[in-house]
């Protein structure tokens, strides 16, 4: 069974510099088993080429699959990318009401993108039997116009990021587009039942009788490699001045979404309400830089930079401070080896799709704890974390302060139940969970 897959980011892109071309590898979280479903099925991958020599690799075949690479000029990044994805659909589907931009010509510069996709799509296909297998709110309006186009092959579109209620999502001016769009795809897969009514209850208020969408709607986890998480060995071990601290991590994208100030505000509480507690644990906090080129990315990494100065100023030592924070990318195997490092893994977004840090922390781990969020999606699979309100400091400095004192005992008790669930459910289960809705299903007449 051949493939169409279709993603805003590519697997890989190819850059100019200095006269010289080098290929930048993309792969992670879920386009690993994308990559890994073409290679065995082959296909092709329809994908936006935003390297700078892209533009000379518009159609290749890389001996395993084909990329078809859309290129955008600088308006239409900005317009489809910057502004009507990252600045109105992601706070809108985050509930950040005050956050919402909206102005119509980038949804004008969203919709002329998301068909040059389409066309792209559409010159893919080698025969109706295909399957189209669309990825996330950048391309909600693809398989609308895939149809518009006449493609019937079996399309599937996956939606990583929440759905919210029919309430909120009635903010949207161009609710109905995306409704509609969305529901002409053969199957819809969300990655929690919250996600899945919320996208019912829409259609149904603002489009009419969903009987007709019901077989369509799914939901399934995303899961992740996990054997490539449990099998790498801790390269380096902690280094000394570490050992006696019981060490806090967290990694995120530097995003509004991922309740980072409150994270280190509970830090401050902490202290404050348990001195004793000084010069007794690190807070590692990897923070990944993020849609740099959207202002409001920008004004949040300031405020948490204050905060985090503020607290190590007030609270540390010569030679100790609470939070040890790193704003840059590291690499799978600094993040694994800082896995296995940590007795606690603190990861408390505000609302998150699913989350995939906590399930990689499980499956790395052999002695940690899991302090989650009861609003990431990955909330519902994950019992045995310690849940937390993140909307709130005085909760999260509770749940640290009992995290830091939990026999070991029950800590293991609660891991090895999370890592036989998360290793169960993997990246391959979901691929396959996915899939299935649309094997054996007849070309669209
Ligand atoms: C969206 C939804 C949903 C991060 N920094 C580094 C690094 N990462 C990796 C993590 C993890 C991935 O990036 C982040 O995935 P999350 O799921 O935690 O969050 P989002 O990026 O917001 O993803 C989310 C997801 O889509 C999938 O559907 O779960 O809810 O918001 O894999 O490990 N990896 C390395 N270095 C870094 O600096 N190596």
């Amino acid at each position: 069974m051949s493939y169409i897959i279709v993603t805003s980011r590519s697997p890989y892109s190819y850059d100019k510099i200095r006269g010289k071309i080098y290929k930048r590898l993309n792969i992670g979280g879920v386009a690993i088993v994308l990559n890994d479903l073409i290679t065995e099925e082959g296909g092709t991958w329809v994908c936006w080429g935003d390297g700078s020599a892209d533009q000379d690799y518009m159609e290749e075949d890389n001996g395993k699959f084909r990329i078809f690479r859309v290129i955008l000029s600088v308006p239409e990044r900005r317009g489809f990318y910057d502004e009507y994805s990252n600045s109105t659909l992601w706070p809108l589907f985050h509930y950040f009401r005050e956050k919402i931009q909206h102005d119509q010509k980038y949804f004008r510069m969203y919709s002329k993108v998301n068909s040059l996709f389409a066309e792209s799509i559409k010159r893919a296909i080698r025969n109706t039997d295909e399957i189209i297998w669309i990825h996330d709110y950048q391309l909600s309006l693809v398989p609308g116009f895939l149809r518009d186009l006449g493609v019937v092959n079996p399309i599937i579109f996956t939606w990583h990021i929440p759905w919210v209620s029919r309430e909120f999502y009635s903010i949207l001016p161009e609710r109905n587009q995306l409704l509609k769009s969305i529901s002409s795809a053969d199957s819809i897969t969300f990655h929690t039942k919250e996600y899945r009514t919320n996208f019912r209850d829409s259609y149904e208020s603002l489009i009419g009788d969903p009987k007709n969408l019901d077989k369509k709607l799914h939901y399934y986890p995303l899961g992740i490699d996990y054997k490539s998480y449990e099998d790498i060995e801790r390269y380096r071990k902690l280094p000394k001045p570490m050992e006696r601290l019981k060490i806090i991590f967290s990694i995120d994208r530097l995003d509004y979404t991922k309740g980072l100030i409150a994270r280190v505000k509970a830090i401050e509480s902490l202290l404050k309400t348990n001195p004793e507690l000084s010069q007794k644990f690190m807070y590692l906090m990897i923070v990944t830089p993020s849609r740099t080129n959207v202002g409001q990315y920008m004004e949040l990494k300031n405020e948490l930079e204050m905060n985090i100065g503020r607290i190590n100023g007030e609270y540390g030592r010569i030679g100790w401070y609470p939070i040890t924070y790193i704003y840059r990318k590291v690499s799978q195997k600094t993040l694994i080896n800082y896995y296995k490092w940590a007795d606690i893994a603190l990861i408390t977004p505000l609302i998150d799709g699913l989350n995939l840090v906590c399930k990689e922390f499980v499956a790395a781990s052999t002695k940690g704890l899991l302090i989650l969020s009861e609003f990431a999606g990955s909330s519902e699979e994950l019992k045995e974390a310690v849940k937390v309100n993140p909307n709130s400091i005085e909760d999260l400095s509770s749940a640290l302060f009992r995290a830091l004192s939990m026999p070991e005992t029950e800590i293991i008790e609660r891991l090895s139940l999370l890592k036989e669930r998360v290793k169960r459910r993997d990246i391959e289960w979901w691929a396959r969970k996915v899939t299935d809705t649309v094997k054996g299903k007849e070309p669209n007449a």
